[in-house]
């Protein structure tokens, strides 16, 4: 079984540089964001009794900050969930590769916007938790 040792929620808190004209907050890739964005998506007009994700990355990483509403995300690494809000367009939440995400309970206004380590490669992608779980070196329990 493979040892988890990284902490799976990690928030990234980035400096807002308001002044009284209202607030900006910059990214840069491998400066504020912990790697070179490679893509940059964002998910808006997700109903509230529509949930996301359900899959995990083989290698991909990101960084996923609500620039306005909120929505759940829950992380889970084959041992451990944690379920948290992305709220706030100062904080980022990372999420590692071989994480299982979903996300769930969109407010209306929620735009979700998400920084990528990778371009959209669909091979990347993990949608089954079974093999998941195998990849991960843990026994399934549905
Ligand atoms: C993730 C969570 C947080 C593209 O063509 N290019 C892209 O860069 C992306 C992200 C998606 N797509 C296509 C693939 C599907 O036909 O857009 C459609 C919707 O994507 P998906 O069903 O994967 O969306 P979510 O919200 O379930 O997952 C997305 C990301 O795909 C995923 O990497 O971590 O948001």
């Amino acid at each position: 079984m493979k040892i988890e040792n990284v902490e799976l929620v990690r928030w990234f808190d980035f400096p807002s540089l308001g002044d009284d004209r209202g607030s900006l907050v910059a990214l840069e890739g491998s400066k504020t964001i912990p790697f070179d964005i490679k893509r940059v998506y964002y998910i808006f007009g997700t109903r509230s009794d529509v949930s996301r994700g359900f899959h995990a990355h083989k290698a991909l990483k990101q960084i996923a900050i609500c620039i306005t509403g909120q929505c759940k995300m829950l992380l889970d690494n084959g041992i451990e969930k944690q379920e948290v809000w992305l709220n706030s367009p100062t904080r980022g939440l990372y999420i590692d590769d071989m994480i299982w995400r979903e996300m769930h309970e969109f407010s209306s206004d929620c735009v979700l916007l998400v920084l990528a380590s990778e371009h959209y490669c669909e091979s990347d992608y993990i949608r089954d938790y079974k093999v998941f779980s195998k990849l991960k070196g843990l026994p399934y329990e549905a």
